[in-house]
């Protein structure tokens, strides 16, 4: 097989982000071509319409269903434009989210027709799977003081998603819990409440198995 996908998952401020910068480093130096994006988003399409979701100021009547179909809009982009044509190089591709966070939030959280999700989904991303999930898991008071702490040191930006209630977020914690029940082989847990490095290394031991099963570029 060419290339190998890693997705990263979880609540906002879990420290997805945080791990996929510093995995990407680790396997830089290890010689691999890495490459790093992001959903929504991750091209200059996927970039507007990541706007679009989160910080447009006349966003906020928009209903669940639009919600989803942007989200895949966005993803349908980024598979064909970078995710398809890294993997076929041979590259690793590190996505910080991706179509988990969509059964989640959009499945679970805003409680859309989970089965309608899973077709949208199919034809965003075809067979494009994700190797291997990280869902980095901490509770919703460590989400909320490591958000509350990255708020002071930023100028605000109003956030749609945001602004969901706590019976939507815990929707989407349980979501994310039934996805890694489901699909144990692929979706691996890491606790993230731990030093940013403990956390690094917990990723670490499921991400050096699969480089010893795939074939990658380097
Ligand atoms: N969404 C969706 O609804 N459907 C979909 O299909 C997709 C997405 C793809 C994207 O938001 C939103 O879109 C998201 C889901 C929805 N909505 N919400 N709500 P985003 O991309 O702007 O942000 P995010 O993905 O939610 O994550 P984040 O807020 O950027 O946080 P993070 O990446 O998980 O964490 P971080 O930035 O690495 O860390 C947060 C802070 O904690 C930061 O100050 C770090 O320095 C600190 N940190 C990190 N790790 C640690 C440890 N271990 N200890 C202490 N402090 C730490």
């Amino acid at each position: 097989m060419k290339g190998l996908f890693i997705t990263f998952e979880g609540t906002e401020g879990c420290g997805k982000s945080t791990q996929v910068t510093m995995l990407a480093e680790r396997l830089r130096k290890l010689g691999h071509t890495v490459r790093v994006t992001r959903e929504p988003g991750g091209t200059p399409i996927g970039e507007e319409i990541r706007h679009t979701l989160k910080h447009s100021k006349d966003n906020s009547a928009m209903t669940g269903e639009a919600e989803l179909l942007l989200m895949n809009a966005s993803r349908a982009q980024l598979v064909r434009e970078l995710i398809r044509p890294a993997l076929a190089r041979g590259e690793i591709i590190i996505s910080d989210r991706f179509y988990d966070s969509t059964m989640a939030y959009q499945g679970h959280g805003r409680q859309l027709s989970l089965a309608a999700v899973a077709r949208v989904i199919d034809l965003a991303v075809g067979d494009t799977r994700p190797h291997l999930t990280i869902l980095v898991t901490v509770t919703p008071e460590v989400s909320a003081t490591r958000l509350r702490s990255r708020q002071a040191t930023l100028p605000f930006v109003r956030d749609r998603i945001e602004e969901g209630d706590r019976a939507f977020f815990d929707r989407v914690s349980h979501g994310y819990e039934l996805i890694a029940l489901a699909e144990p082989l692929r979706v691996r847990k890491v606790d993230g409440t731990g030093e940013v490095a403990a956390v690094h290394e917990a990723v670490w031991r499921h991400v050096e198995k699969e480089l010893s099963r795939l074939t990658v570029g380097r």
